[in-house]
């Protein structure tokens, strides 16, 4: 039966290269009906975060922030048997994201995950994006990240942000578990 086998927790994996475009891995089990794949995050790019923000008038400090970062995440939802040809929106095969984290591997910091829930329906054959908060600000306020406040984007802390997305087909409730890394670097990055 095709239900029983459709998807295992953390059968589906995915991981992106630290700093390199694009999709380098995924686990396919070919009794699998669907394939959910992260297609991109952060348009492949590095997270830049910037611990401080001037705002829109660099000169008023009125409107100075400590910014969160937001990131564009896109995923994939292919349908792996072809004789299958699920349809969108049809009863079967559309999947569904419902939960992130995003956890810091920083040297020398102890940054807080973040995280929380979230709704995404992919159909099948479809791809669907989201925006995720990456960081916020909270963390930027404490050492060490504080301490490049002002530092002109000279001084920097890098890092790895890996991500792990819980998702789960609709008409199923079958799991599954996507994770991706991304480079993060954080300094107070110029302002417009
Ligand atoms: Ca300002
Ligand atoms: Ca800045």
């Amino acid at each position: 039966m095709v239900l029983r086998h459709w998807v295992k927790p953390a059968g589906l994996t995915v991981a992106l290269a630290l700093a390199v475009l694009g999709l380098i891995g995924c686990s396919d089990e070919d009794r699998l009906r669907s394939s959910v794949l992260l297609e991109s995050i952060n348009q492949g790019e590095p997270i830049l975060s910037d611990v401080f923000s001037l705002g829109r008038d660099i000169e008023d400090p009125r409107d100075d922030t400590v910014p969160e970062d937001v990131i564009s995440v896109v995923f994939r939802n292919t349908p792996l048997d072809p004789a299958l040809a699920p349809e969108p929106n049809k009863p079967f095969g559309d999947v569904v994201i419902t939960k992130y984290l995003v956890e810091f591997d920083v040297p020398d910091a102890d940054l807080a995950s973040v995280g929380g829930g979230m709704y995404l329906k992919i159909s099948t054959g479809q791809t669907a994006e989201a925006l995720i908060i990456a960081m916020r600000s909270g963390p930027k306020m404490l050492p060490p990240l504080v301490q490049l406040i002002g530092g002109g984007g000279l001084g920097e802390i890098s890092g790895v942000a890996n991500f792990t997305f819980w998702g789960k087909e609709l008409q199923t409730d079958e799991p599954f578990v996507i994770r991706a890394s991304l480079l993060c670097n954080f300094a107070d990055f110029a302002d417009e």
